[in-house]
């Protein structure tokens, strides 16, 4: 069997890898000549541990080779973004135009998938564009829906081993996807219909939204109340049936923070408990900057001059070196905004450059400052001595009890 991967981003380009590891005859495909040509020799344009050999290894292997078009093959996997537009609308265009460059090749027998995430019908709407344009293919192939479901930094363990959701546009077309993905997934393949997988991601993703949700409204009640929410939250988990998640200073990357939108959007009557979680934690970023802004005043009056701050983790969660739709970022940019001339340092251990901030080292940064505030629990932070001398705003549980 031939595949098309359309789209060679964070999901597209580790999933059709591993299948050309597999054995199947993979063709990659992306608009962006650039990352067609890196990929070709064999340098990975993501960062993602192990894959570069693995990409390397595929290559010499002639399982794998990287186009700006598609060519024809048996089976088509679209992976490309899903991002909103205007008020957090999924904008499902990428699919769309992915869908129509694939359509002129697919043949009778062919299978056609969805990966990226979607709203709950895309793929009956991408059935449908394909029945309108070629419909002498009508029930002659096969459509189906598999959302990933992996972390990224864990990404060869978990496309492999994690089970996997399939739902086809008929019973056939489940049966086809699995027959597709058993040849390199080793977790269970679960059947459905295309409805239900599209809304599984959805839920996945929002269940851990309104999850962090929780944690985050019991942070913002404990400041209030005088109490250490990371000892509250370990002590209530103590109960068995009790499973809190971690506060932090918002929900951060391209997945959590944005797959819940793909359903308040479609059904803003129904989705209060969802939409809800969404704003307390966008508003979770909002209030540590507030909080950092009020603990500086209170410094500068306290003791007559401008305190110097450290800001401690731009990326958008512990141990990554990825800023993308990072809180920390956005609550670091907010302080410098209304930081009055006193001294700022931005602490970002995993990255060596930034082309806004300027970084500082975290020790030097940590014994520099007055103020200190914890955005990202990275390692390196943990190593740091709880300095009494010094403010410390601890919004990510670096010394939790
Ligand atoms: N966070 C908290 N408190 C917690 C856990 C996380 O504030 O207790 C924050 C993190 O700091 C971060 C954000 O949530 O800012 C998201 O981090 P994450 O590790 O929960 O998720 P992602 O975005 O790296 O990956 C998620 C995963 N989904 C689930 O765990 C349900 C992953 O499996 C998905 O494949 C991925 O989204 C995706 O692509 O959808």
């Amino acid at each position: 069997m031939k595949a098309c991967f359309m789209g060679l981003g964070y999901i597209g380009l580790p999933t059709a890898i591993i299948a050309a590891k597999h054995g199947v005859d993979v063709i990659g495909v992306d608009i962006n000549a650039k990352v067609v040509e890196k990929t070709n020799q064999g340098i990975l344009h993501i960062i993602e541990p192990g894959m570069e050999e693995m990409l390397q290894e595929v290559i010499a292997a002639g399982k794998f080779k990287a186009y700006t078009t598609p060519q024809e093959c048996d089976a088509y996997f679209m992976v490309v973004p899903t991002p909103f537009k205007g008020d957090h609308e999924p904008d499902v265009s990428y699919v769309e135009a992915a869908t129509r460059a694939v359509l002129p090749l697919l043949k009778e027998g062919d299978l056609y998938v969805i990966e990226s995430t979607s709203p709950v019908g895309t793929t009956e709407m991408m059935a449908n564009i394909i029945f309108t344009e070629r419909p002498e293919l009508k029930d002659k192939i096969y459509i189906a829906y598999c959302p990933e479901r992996v972390l990224p930094g864990n990404v060869i363990y978990e496309l492999v081993h994690n089970d996997r959701v399939i739902g086809g546009m008929n019973p056939e077309s489940t049966d086809k996807a699995i027959e597709f993905y058993s040849q390199f997934v080793q977790g269970q393949l679960h059947k459905t219909n295309s409805r239900t997988a599209e809304m599984c991601k959805l839920t996945e993703n929002s269940s851990r939204d309104v999850q962090i949700a929780f944690a985050n409204e019991l942070s913002l009640i404990c400041d209030k109340a005088g109490i250490n929410v990371w000892e509250l939250i370990n002590l209530a988990n103590k109960h068995p049936r009790v499973n809190i998640l971690q506060p932090g200073c918002g929900v951060g990357g391209r997945c959590i923070a944005v797959d819940p939108y793909f359903i308040t959007a479609d059904y803003p009557a129904e989705s209060k408990i969802i939409a809800t979680a969404r704003n307390i934690n966008n508003y979770k970023s909002f209030w540590c900057a507030e909080k950092v802004k009020s603990t500086m005043l209170e410094y500068e009056l306290k003791h007559s001059r401008k305190p110097v701050v450290a800001m401690m983790g731009l990326a958008f969660k512990p141990n990554i070196d990825d800023l993308r739709e990072s809180p920390s970022k956005t609550i670091v940019g907010k302080v410098m905004q209304m930081c009055n001339n006193a001294e700022i340092l931005i602490v970002e251990p995993n990255v060596e450059e930034h082309n806004t901030f300027k970084l500082t080292p975290y020790q030097e940064a940590y014994d520099k400052a007055d103020i200190v505030v914890m955005l990202t629990a990275h390692d390196q932070f943990k190593t740091l001595p709880y300095d009494e001398n010094k403010v410390i705003l601890d919004f990510c549980g670096i010394y939790k009890k």
